[in-house]
């Protein structure tokens, strides 16, 4: 695949399938759902060996977006043929499933037919074909930002998972939620960053860390061409919208980032991105994605050593903690999940663990509050 134009369908399909017979035992093809005219929703499975934790990446549910099925695609490129020291690092680490179109009915109409459309090809009634894949997830559907007409874009459908490709991507993505670590959705256009959620700019329990991470990752975006990203609550930075994927992949799937991504450009050419931009957009993208990986580790987050929780059910092990405040908010949290896992690893693995203690105690802290944090530890 070259980074000058925009693909098909099939071409993307028999490329991927290429990548897997030249890196055969590290990338393979998984299927992810299935879309209404039963074309199968292919990604890309990179993975060094087991037990890692998941990265998850999809792009293209808007079918006119073309631009996020090359960045997508780029990121697979990379991962698996790059010599950049992060890049090979970061394909080692984690297990990345990446999805380059959610909505394949609606991607090859747009090649076909109309290039200017968005939802997938379900017939619905009168004149009227297709769902807003982006406002037909389980969360606070049809709550704002959407629609009950059919002739509109952001018809929400019938109900929420009325639509197939949302309906498999989303038992997907449940299989294999605990270990999803990372989520990204690509769309366009906008330069902006989001995170969830699409009704409330009320911030929930890791908040802070995810605008954090995103700006930071949003810096070395900027840094290869300049381009200028804003980091922002959706219903903030963009406009109020739910039964978004994004949102049900944190609220239902409990994953602990989740961003969306609007890529460029800020409307000049808008969904009609000219094919010299590609290149610059892909790689400005890739810079922040593994910037996105070295920062998230940097508060706490993508605790490698991929120890899975269940191995442990029988383990003699007790994990005591003891703290005050908002101790059993926190219980309740992912964030203790994250606390427990990391004192598993650490004790379990069996090596010296100062660093991982450490980054224990930070994110500890960090969750309960200076102060507040009076003891953890195991008996
Ligand atoms: O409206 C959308 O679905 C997205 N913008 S786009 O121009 N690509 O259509 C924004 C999605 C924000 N995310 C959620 N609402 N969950
Ligand atoms: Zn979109």
């Amino acid at each position: 695949m070259q980074w000058d134009a925009y693909y098909e369908l099939l071409d993307i399909q028999n490329w991927l399938w290429n990548l897997v017979v030249a890196h055969r035992g590290v990338a393979s093809l998984v299927v992810g759902g299935e879309s209404h005219h039963r074309r199968s929703i292919i990604g890309m499975k990179i993975s060094h060996g087991p037990g890692r934790r998941a990265i998850f990446i999809e792009g293209t549910m808007h079918a006119r977006e073309w631009i996020t099925t090359t960045a997508v695609c780029y990121i697979i490129n990379e991962l698996l043929t790059s010599n950049d020291t992060d890049t090979r690092a970061a394909a080692r680490e984690f297990d990345w499933y990446i999805f380059p179109v959610t909505n394949p009915d609606g991607y090859v109409y747009s090649h076909q037919y109309n290039r200017m459309w968005r939802k997938n090809r379900r017939y619905i009634t009168g004149v009227h074909y297709g769902v807003d894949l982006n406002r037909n997830w389980n969360s606070n559907w049809l709550v704002a930002g959407s629609s009950t007409n059919p002739a509109m874009d952001n018809y929400a459908g019938p109900g929420p998972f009325s639509e197939m490709e949302t309906r498999s991507m989303s038992a997907f993505i449940s299989s294999i939620g605990d270990r999803i670590e990372l989520f990204l959705s690509f769309h366009s256009f906008g330069q902006l960053l989001l995170v969830p959620f699409g009704n409330s700019s009320e911030p929930y329990a890791n908040y802070n860390d995810s605008i954090n991470i995103g700006r930071r990752a949003m810096g070395a975006l900027s840094v290869r061409y300049g381009t200028q990203y804003v980091t922002g609550n959706i219903a903030e930075a963009i406009y109020k919208a739910t039964g978004g994927c994004i949102d049900w992949v944190k609220e239902r799937a409990r994953v602990p980032l989740v961003y969306c991504y609007e890529l460029r450009d800020k409307g000049d050419d808008g969904f009609l991105l000219p094919e010299d931009q590609i290149l610059p957009n892909n790689q400005e993208v890739m810079d922040s994605v593994i910037e996105m990986v070295h920062q998230a580790k940097r508060f706490g987050y993508m605790a490698t050593g991929g120890v899975q929780t269940h191995t442990y059910t029988n383990s003699l092990l007790m994990f005591i903690i003891v703290g005050i405040g908002n101790f059993e908010q926190s219980l309740l949290s992912k964030d203790f999940s994250f606390i427990f896992r990391l004192w598993l690893i650490a004790a379990l693995e069996d090596i010296p663990v100062p660093l991982k203690i450490t980054a224990c105690f930070d994110r500890a802290v960090r969750c309960f509050g200076r102060g507040k944090l009076l003891h953890i530890g195991f008996t």
